[in-house]
Parts: C-alpha cells; structure tokens; sequence
C-alpha cells in the first residue's frame, strides 16, 4: 500500500516537472491516458490518441492553383479535414493581444490568428477552429493525448519538452524574454534591488525554473509566491502580495492592461532569459509538422514580398516565377505536405501576412504598440527568416 503511495507520488511529481520544463523523463508513450480536463468552448469529439504516421505521398505532376489538398492516409491532416475543424489549443485565461475573448465571444489575439492562418489553409475559412481554452499545466497533456490538433499558447521552445515530452515546435512566431514587473513607487529598478523581495509567479511555466536560475547566478534570495493560473498570479501582484511578478514579457505587457492601476507599475529593462514562443504539436505525425511549419513560414514569406491582404489579387497576375510558385498559380509544391497548393493564398487573404497579424494585434495602433524587435523579418535586423519557397 505504501509502496504504492509512493508510486503515485513519484508519477505525479515527474508529470509537475515535465509539465514545467524541469528534469522529469516523459516519452510521449507514457502519456496520462486522461484528456486535459478543460471544457472545449465547442464541444468535439477527441481525435484518436494515437495518429499512425504515414509518409507523404510520393509528388506526381499535378495541375497547379488550388490543387486539392494530398494528405497522408490516416494522418492528422486527413483526419482534421474530415472533422471539418482545427482543434486549437490556446490560453484559458486572457492574455490581451495574444488570446482573449470580446464581450461577443469572438477571440482574438496574435496566437489566435496563427489557429485562424492553419484553418485557412486547410479549410478556405478562418472560421472553422474550435478553440481549447488550456492552463500552462494542462497544456502539453492536451496535445499527448491527441485532445487538440496545435498549441498555439504563448509556449516556448525548449530541449526538455521538444524532447522529453514528445513534442515538435513549429518556427518561432515571436521571440520573447522573461522579464519582471514592480511598482514604481517600489524604488526597484533592478533585479539586485530586489534581493529578499516576494515574487508572484505562475507553475508549469519556464518562468519559474528561470526566475530561480537567475537570482541564484546573483547571489540574490527571494520568496516566491506561486499560482497555477495566470489570472490568480496577476491578481495577487495587483492586490500587493508580491514585490514583483515575472513572466513573459509579453505576458507581462499584456497583464498591464488588465491591473486596476496599470500606471502605478513598470517592467524593469532586464531580460532573464530566451522564450521563443510558438506553434506546437505531437512529434509522430511528419506531414502535419511540415504543413503547420510551412504555414508559419508563408506569413513571413508574405511579409518579405509584400503580399498582403489588400494587394493578394493584384500579386495573383505577377509573372514573377518565384511569386507564381509561392501564391501556388505554377507548380505543386504544398501536395507533399498535405495542403492545396494556394494555401499561402488563402492564408494571406484571410489572415494577411506575418507584418499584419503582428500590427493587428501588437502594434501601433493596438493598446500594447510593441516595437517589432527580433520580430522583425531578417531583412530588417529580426530573426524571421523564411526557408526558400521552391
Ligand atoms: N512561455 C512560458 C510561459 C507561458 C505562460 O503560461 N505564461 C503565463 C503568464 S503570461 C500564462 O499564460 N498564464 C495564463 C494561465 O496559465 O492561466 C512557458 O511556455 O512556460
């Protein structure tokens, strides 16, 4: 009985520090065999568990321009267009800019547009995601387990949980950082003035394993005081129960918004760490991770040859070649990864490219106005680089 105890213990520890980046060996075989508990926003039945994985067709010549879609028999993409939606796993908790619901119930953000861009291009419709509101800890459970199709939650990158959760990132949508937030009054200016402060942080996040990497590198001490949701975690700052709270720094850009005095509060310059936030999903199905990579990729290929919403039409009668084959007008170059060959097309027009998801939801004329940084496309001294449509 004990030994068993100790077993359930030891299980249930591993899966807290697998979910929050930290040693703990999870192989997606051994997954929890239970769904995140979430309610989706429209309820779906679950996809199989386990996608059998299928090499991609072998390419044939195919007439070019909205070639219909090749996807893998038994693959998830085959399976997604016969549900007729993306299940898109996205923040349960506001997170302005990035994924938050309007008083009529429509979500929006920059991660949901990304869902929105992956509907596009398998469906023609923006529309047909069902959103999967998910906590940081439920999160890559929900993906193990086949419950969503994508994550698309402010998630980053790292080793452990591209390996060790048995996961694969798709290309980066926005370079973060963790950064930390005080109140002005505080006299902090520095991660150094805050040696013994209170820190509100939320679990399951990266934030916590950083935020004690760095103050231990500084020979500082702090007491954190940690939540498993980010809307309690912000809360709590709010109400003064911490002397700083520290998460991304879009988080923590997007949370300003959202406290009662958001004047009373800055966030300091440093940054503590490296949080490359993007699409996620389950490693074992090749053609969806291609599909959903070459996706992300058009929005900065879009960018890069100034195709946008406004000018798609206009672009679809270039004689350029390199344009003819990325709009998909020549050739057949999206069949072997399962999507029609104008996806880029139908992204575009629907969604726009990589520069107007950004300013929609992020840019001047938005609430958060953040400059575009390492966001910025290669060409312009970011990291959004785009592999050759060819
Ligand atoms: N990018 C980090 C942090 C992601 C994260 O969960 N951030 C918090 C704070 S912005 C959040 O989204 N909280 C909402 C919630 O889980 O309820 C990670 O992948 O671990």
């Amino acid at each position: 009985m004990r030994k068993q105890m100790i077993l359930v213990l030891a299980g249930l520890l591993s899966l807290v520090l697998a979910a929050c980046g930290g040693q703990a060996q999870q192989a997606p075989t051994t997954a929890p065999a239970q769904p995140a508990t979430t309610a989706p926003e429209q309820p779906t039945a679950a996809p199989p568990a386990s996608p059998a994985p299928t090499a991609a067709p072998a390419a044939t010549s195919a007439p070019a321009g909205g070639t219909p879609a090749q996807p893998a028999a038994g693959g998830l993409i085959e399976r997604i267009l016969a549900r007729g939606t993306l299940i898109c796993g996205v923040n349960n908790n506001p997170l302005p800019g990035f994924s938050s619901v309007d008083a009529a119930g429509v979500r929006a953000g920059f991660d949901v547009d990304f869902c929105r861009a992956i509907a596009a291009a398998l469906f023609d419709d923006p529309n047909k995601v069902e959103y999967r509101p998910l906590s940081a800890q439920e999160r890559f459970t929900a993906l193990q387990t086949g419950e969503i199709d994508v994550l698309i939650r402010n998630s980053t990158w790292t080793l452990g949980r591209d390996g060790n959760l048995g996961l694969d990132w798709a290309p980066t949508t926005f370079y973060d950082g963790q950064g930390m937030m005080v109140r002005k009054d505080s006299g902090i200016n520095t991660l150094e003035d805050m040696n013994g402060a209170t820190i509100c942080v939320q679990t399951g996040t990266t934030t916590e394993l950083n935020l004690a990497d760095q103050f231990r590198a500084r020979g500082l001490t702090f007491t954190p005081v940690v939540f498993p949701d980010g809307d309690a975690t912000r809360a709590a700052y709010d109400a003064g129960q911490c002397d700083g709270f520290t998460t991304d720094k879009s988080g923590l850009v997007s949370s300003l918004t959202l406290l009662s005095n958001p004047a009373d509060h800055k966030i300091l310059e440093v940054t503590m760490s490296k949080e490359p936030l993007g699409p996620a999903v389950k490693q074992g199905d090749p053609q969806w991770f291609d599909a959903v990579r070459w996706i992300v990729f058009a929005t900065f290929q879009a960018e890069e040859y100034g195709i946008t919403s406004k000018n798609v039409d206009e672009f679809l009668k270039s004689d350029v070649p390199e344009i003819r084959r990325f709009l998909g007008i020549e050739g057949d170059l999206a069949k072997g990864i399962g999507l029609p060959n104008d996806f880029a097309v139908r992204i575009i027009r629907h969604v726009g490219n990589y520069a107007e998801i950004y300013d929609r939801n992020l840019g001047p004329n938005t609430p958060f106005n953040l400059p575009r940084g390492l966001n910025a496309l290669y060409t312009n001294g970011g990291l959004l680089y785009s592999p050759p449509f060819r």
